[in-house]
């Protein structure tokens, strides 16, 4: 359709450490059996399922420090999924990552951002998402890592998680745009100062402006100067009528035909590098509509044309 055809690979991620709810290391397979594969395919690309990458298993490990809960297993998984994305995108595929929690962002933004980063470009980001995840252990009410990823990615910690690919930052604040936000601690506020993060498009922007306004712009902060852009999407952007099945649903979220006018202008714009979709969690879904719509989205964002 409007995309050229592209070579994608499907990587999943069955981590559910860096979330207090369990049930998202059961995300990859629930977006599998809603038909992810088939669904690419029918729109002309050539799609390949590297399988999943490996997770320690909570039960197994400890917990460690309480103010970055599994921590160094979530680090390790990232550095996986990093190096996965990176042979990935040198092979010329698209990845597409299947969470999991949230923090499997720290490992696959930097692997986008340090294959680029070869050639001497940098990256932009997309993060949509009712939360900015932007904690870190000093500033966490939680101790959960998935409210982190974003805070590591702009190299204010967790170290760890910051230092993966042995760079830091992995993207510059003008290249950071966060799209959905309505909950927020005041902790993470003062952290969005920090960063200089100004591109930040909460739920009232868009019900004020619009989501084709907000995405032109936001596109436009992120494609400036880059190679192109990564987009994150945690599914509890959604408003959780649609999305039920999500470890920490907000009420207020994007409706089903904004969350698809959101991709399809994404997909209009051809600059997208890699796609992420996270926390979907099969344990609270409803008959797996969540997973269902997750598949729905990502095929929006790789070209699905209503007409
Ligand atoms: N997510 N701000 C809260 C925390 O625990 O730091 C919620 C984080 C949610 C993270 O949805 O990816
Ligand atoms: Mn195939
Ligand atoms: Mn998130
Ligand atoms: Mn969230």
């Amino acid at each position: 359709q409007s995309l050229p055809p592209r070579k994608i690979r499907i990587i999943g991620v069955p981590l559910d450490l860096g979330a207090s709810r369990r049930g998202v290391d059961m995300g990859p397979s629930a977006v599998r059996v809603a038909g992810l594969e088939a669904r690419l395919e029918a729109l002309g690309h050539n799609v390949a399922d590297g399988g999943n990458i490996s997770v320690a298993i909570a039960e197994t490990k400890h917990v460690g420090e309480e103010h970055a809960r599994y921590l160094k297993e979530i680090t390790e998984t990232c550095t996986r999924a990093a190096d996965q994305v990176i042979e990935t995108l040198e092979h010329g595929m698209t990845p597409v990552i299947l969470g999991g929690d949230h923090s499997v962002a720290a490992g696959s933004v930097s692997g986008v951002a340090e294959h680029y980063r070869r050639q001497n470009q940098k990256i932009g980001l997309i993060w949509i998402d009712a939360h900015s995840d932007l904690n870190t252990p000093e500033t966490s009410p939680s101790g959960n890592v998935h409210g982190m990823p974003l805070a590591a990615l702009l190299g204010l910690g967790p170290e760890s998680l910051a230092n993966i690919c042995g760079f830091s930052p992995k993207i510059l604040p003008e290249n950071t745009v966060l799209i959905g936000v309505r909950d927020i601690d005041a902790t993470e506020k003062e952290n969005i100062k920090r960063t200089g993060l100004t591109e930040v498009y909460t739920m009232r922007d868009i019900d004020e402006r619009g989501m084709r306004t907000v995405m032109e712009e936001a596109l436009r902060s992120a494609g400036r100067g880059t190679a192109g852009y990564h987009v994150s999407l945690d599914m509890d952007w959604i408003d959780p009528e649609d999305a039920p099945g999500v470890g920490t649903p907000v009420r207020g979220g994007a409706t089903y035909r904004e969350a698809h006018l959101a991709m399809e202008i994404i997909a209009d714009h051809g600059r997208m590098l890699s796609l992420e979709v996270v926390e979907v969690n099969p344990v609270i879904d409803e008959h797996n509509r969540t997973a269902d719509l997750a598949v729905e989205l990502i095929s929006s964002a790789f070209g699905k044309k209503i007409l």
